[in-house]
């Protein structure tokens, strides 16, 4: 089979939709760090769309630890598939925004000079929490991350998004080269000020006067990003090549589904986002929090339980009525009060969240989104726990959320079985569920106590404490799908911690 390629195009089958301009002749307005899934099916597809009207807006990719999808898709002229699957149909789009991968650690030099091309006004993220190095309860740099040590001691070579920013900002500024606007595309509290005070934070730590200069000259733009983006499994790359009669090494598989908010803050120029879908508005952070809140909180509460449960998928999952219901509730009263949207309907939100996560062509493994619970639980759930309970109000449902993912972080599952968790933290998580075993309060407390992840305040919370024991008593003693089976009855809801003993696997 031949590779999907400039000269291949001309030859899929009509119903694939390709450029409408010829990616031949575009340049590179934007480097974006970070050409992951998500990046691919999410901010390359807006620029598609926008470089039929603007040819200077292309990406200069680069990759900041693996060299794997450079490897595959420069020999396709970087060019590649998003299918576009629903229940009912899957629609193919051959993107041709990116126009290059650089991968940083074999070649820092070559992405600082693109990074310091005057022609590059932009540049966007996608590193995933844990690539900002900062710790995620206080959302301050981590000055120990070894990423970081590590760039502090060659800060020319620098291999860490911090690192490469500030490194790259001082050189323009050497070469009187006007600033980039940094724009954070990650699932970050308010990204913009976060990435802001990381970068600033990390600049402080080579040199004042450029901290200062990072701090009032360089405009961060925040933006909340959403599109459910499954990695590529080998079955999407055979049935996408398939489809394509060329093929495609690493296509991406996502839902119709779509949403950019970016805060409009972009003084050395941009593209016409709005022109291609995006909203622009003044202030992203309501938009930020009610999508880390609703949509990324129910999503980590449903890929723990469902993963203990035995489930795969997110759809799955869905689909037993215990899980949908808590997932409704959860939204619908503990989540929707905290927030104030006016002008937008949360029920219809939370209703499209819902069948969102029903896709069952969406194979998005609850395995995957368990991952890095430790960055992802400040943003998704604890923020909403420490508001509602300055109100005194009950967190039953987010502390079973919470308590899931301890149970999982332990290493081993319902049957005894270990658990492949993958997290910054899963040794030092792994061996305190090994130290404290199978008591839900000594549990409870040791895994309260990690301060990256709980801070200060949230040990020794009477109510909260009170919530997440009972309801890690009752994940160890019935399992995942009786727990959340026993919340449809309200009888047993909350989760009470004398719970009838199942035996042990
Ligand atoms: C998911 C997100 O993997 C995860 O943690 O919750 O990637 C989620 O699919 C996106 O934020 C949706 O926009």
């Amino acid at each position: 089979m031949s590779r999907l390629s400039y000269k291949t195009l001309e030859n899929l089958p009509p119903a694939v939709a390709r450029p409408s301009y010829d990616p031949r002749v575009t340049t590179a307005g934007i480097v974006h760090l970070g050409v992951g899934a998500f990046h691919r099916a999410h901010q390359a597809v807006y620029l598609d769309d926008l470089l039929a009207r603007d040819p200077q807006w292309a990406i200069a990719g680069a990759s900041l630890r693996r060299a794997d999808m450079r490897d595959a898709l420069a020999p396709q002229d970087n060019l590649y598939t998003v299918a576009i699957r629903s229940g009912e149909a899957t629609r193919l789009r051959v993107i041709g925004s990116l126009k290059m991968i650089l991968v940083a650690p074999e070649d820092p030099e070559a992405l600082l000079a693109a990074l310091c091309d005057p022609a590059i006004r932009i540049v966007s993220l996608t590193v995933t929490e844990k690539g900002y190095c900062h710790d995620p309860a206080t959302g301050d740099l981590d000055p120990d991350h070894p990423d970081i040590t590590a760039d502090l001691d060659a800060p020319m070579r620098p291999t860490s998004a911090p690192g490469l920013l500030a490194e790259s900002l001082r050189r323009r500024r050497a070469a009187g080269i006007v600033p980039f606007t940094v724009m954070p595309c990650d699932n970050l509290p308010e990204n913009g000020p976060t990435a802001h005070r990381i970068v600033t934070q990390y600049a402080a730590l080579r040199d004042g006067g450029l901290a200062g200069f990072i701090e009032r000259d360089v405009a961060f733009a925040g933006t909340m990003v959403d599109r459910i983006v499954p990695a590529t499994s080998e079955d999407d790359i055979t049935q996408i090549s398939a489809a394509l009669g060329v093929a495609d090494a690493w296509p991406v598989a996502t839902e119709p589904f779509s949403q950019w908010v970016i805060e409009d803050r972009f003084p050395t120029g941009r593209p016409d986002f709005a022109s291609v879908g995006a909203e622009m508005v003044t202030d992203v952070e309501p938009y930020e929090r009610m999508k880390l809140r609703m949509l990324n909180g129910a999503h980590s509460t449903l890929a723990y339980l469902g993963y203990l449960a035995g489930y795969e998928t997110v759809s799955e999952t869905m689909a037993d009525p215990a899980y949908e219901r808590l997932v409704r509730d959860l939204m619908t009263d503990e989540v929707m009060p905290t927030l104030e949207m006016p002008g937008t309907d949360l029920a219809a939100y939370r209703d499209a969240l819902i069948a969102r996560f029903h896709n069952p062509a969406l194979q998005h493994r609850t395995w995957q989104i368990a991952m890095d619970g430790s960055q992802k639980l400040p943003q998704r759930l604890l923020g909403t726990i420490r508001h509602r309970l300055a109100r005194g109000e009950a967190v039953d449902r987010l502390a079973l959320g919470v308590a899931a993912w301890m149970r999982y972080a332990t290493g081993i599952d319902e049957t005894g079985a270990p658990i492949d968790v993958k997290d910054p933290l899963a040794g030092r998580l792994r061996a305190i569920g090994d130290e404290a075993g199978r008591d839900p309060a000594k549990l409870a407390a040791a895994y309260l106590g990690v301060e990256a992840v709980f801070g200060r305040d949230l040990s020794d919370h009477p109510e909260f404490v009170r919530a997440v024991t009972a309801a890690l008593a009752s994940l160890f003693q019935r399992g995942a799908a009786a727990t959340v089976a026993a919340m449809m009855r309200p009888s047993t809801f909350p989760i009470a911690a004398s719970s009838p003993r199942r035996p042990d696997p």
